[in-house]
């Protein structure tokens, strides 16, 4: 047999191409495009549909110690299958390190987690929390060597946050070797002073989460980010930018020259703080830091998605149950929005989020979708050519969308391990209805075929960003 798998009749997007060509596929590689295609042992008619990079997801949050008493409410098995139905074929979550603990320690403990749980491939960032000597001198060189090539660092939460002395130190690790810094930008300060005077007049509900982190939080840390990575010459990502005013600052960065790579979240185009405001504490379901905005934030973040300020459009899915003693609704997050956990669920809607509101709108055109959501991806990540892009040789990690195809979201329909999706009632149009990884068809029509552990650890190679003071190009 020629090839294990051909998908013929579709229509492929990639970041700077629409054609019409039949897709042959051997031993998990696309090796065709077009032409004669000969003997399948399986074919998939695609005719009327797109056929896309399958999503990449870089921005994602499973089984992450979350606190005394919480559990996030996704694991590998939950988490990577509600990945792959909503058309994602490799997700990128966060190690997170133990304060005074190695991050091998973390490494080893979350790896055992994934393996043989995934239905996406994966591969992790590093959450470095505690940059001792060692961490500094030692474990994150010899990390990155061994394909761990982008760390977070967190501006915000006590627990978490970095000194400026610290982030400078990060990024110097990361300018020697190779690696990638993305930054979580709030002033943690700022945040702790609005906490104080919210309750000290005894305003507590969830509404506040969005009060005592107000845009100038997050466009201060922005700048203070943009400007050390300045000092020490490397390039960054800014994550899960959320209004205009953080925008503004990585476009005057980037108009000195700097390499700022900007994402932004399907959250920051469909929610507002308002939705912190429901009945009987529902605002809780859409806590997530930064917090939602307001609608000119939303046009905000819809013009850096078409005017390229946001090369990465990623769910940042941190998912815990509404109703339970372990989620947004535990003992002391029911009396304070200080307690409750930050985040909300979306790696299955991203992109049906991103292809309705979109693609479908006319915002945004496919290869800017196929840009945002699979190629720059696996730019930014040390993944290109191998994944986020269909040519021959790459890995036959494919989504084929149907763009007739209208549904009422509903978490009824959702694979995740939450108890809610914020998107409940909204409609969209343009759902993948296939999604193959690595040459097997793991969902068609709805159905699941593939099983867990079909998805494997990746590892990656540098980030083609990841260059001190040379210019880059997103273009393809
Ligand atoms: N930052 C994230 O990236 N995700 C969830 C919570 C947070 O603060
Ligand atoms: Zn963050
Ligand atoms: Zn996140």
């Amino acid at each position: 047999m020629r090839f294990d798998l051909v998908i013929s009749n579709g229509t492929i997007a990639t970041a700077s191409d629409v054609f019409s060509a039949d897709i042959g596929i051997k031993d998990g590689i696309i090796v065709q495009i077009g032409g004669e295609m000969g003997e399948a042992a399986q074919t998939i008619d695609a005719a009327g549909k797109y056929v896309l990079p399958g999503g990449i997801d870089s921005h994602v949050h499973i089984a992450q110690p979350s606190g005394e008493g919480i559990v996030m409410a996704d694991d590998f098995e939950s988490g990577t299958r509600s990945a792959l139905f909503g058309g994602n074929t490799t997700v990128l979550p966060f190690c997170l390190q133990k304060k005074g603990r190695p991050l091998r320690e973390a490494l080893t403990a979350y790896h055992a987690l994934a393996k043989g749980n995934c239905y996406t491939d994966v591969s992790f960032h590093l959450i470095v929390s505690d940059p001792s000597e060692a961490v500094l001198g030692q474990e994150l060189p010899a990390l990155v060597e061994d394909g761990y090539t982008s760390f977070k660092v967190f501006m915000t939460y006590e627990d978490l946050r970095l000194s400026d002395a610290q982030i400078l130190e990060t990024m110097d690790v990361a300018r020697r070797t190779g690696a990638l810094v993305m930054v979580h930008c709030e002033n943690e300060d700022a945040i702790r002073y609005l906490i104080g005077r919210h309750e000290a007049d005894g305003t507590v509900a969830p509404k506040a989460h969005a009060t005592t982190r107000p845009i100038a939080v997050e466009r201060e840390a922005t700048h203070r980010a943009v400007s050390l990575a300045e000092v020490a010459d490397v390039p960054l990502v800014i994550v899960h930018v959320s209004n205009r005013e953080a925008m503004e600052e990585i476009e005057r960065a980037r108009r000195r020259g700097r390499k700022v790579i900007g994402e932004t979240c399907p959250q920051y185009l469909m929610l507002t703080a308002d939705d912190l405001d429901g009945m009987d504490w529902e605002g809780a379901k859409f806590v997530c830091s930064p917090p939602p905005r307001d609608t000119a934030s939303q046009a905000a973040c819809w013009d850096g998605l078409e005017r390229g300020v946001f090369e990465l459009f990623s769910s940042d899915h941190c998912p815990f149950r509404y109703d339970d003693p372990a989620g947004k609704l535990n003992p002391k997050g029911s009396r304070s929005f200080r307690h409750i956990p930050n985040g909300i669920p979306g790696v299955e809607l991203r992109l049906p989020i991103l292809f309705s509101e979109g693609v479908m709108k006319g915002r945004i055109d496919l290869p800017r979708f196929v840009a945002l959501t699979a190629t720059n991806q696996a730019r930014t990540y040390g993944l290109y050519p191998r994944k986020g892009t269909i040519a021959v040789g790459a890995d036959a990690d494919i989504a084929i969308w149907d763009s007739t195809l209208t549904r009422t979201v509903r978490h009824a329909d959702m694979h995740d391990g939450a108890d809610y999706t914020p998107y409940e009632g909204r409609e969209l149009t343009g759902w993948p209805t296939t999604v193959v990884l690595g040459g097997k068809i793991m969902v068609h029509e709805g159905e699941l075929l593939g099983s867990k552990g079909d998805g494997t650890y990746r590892s990656r190679g540098r980030s083609q960003y990841a260059t001190p003071t040379q210019e880059q190009s997103f273009e393809t």
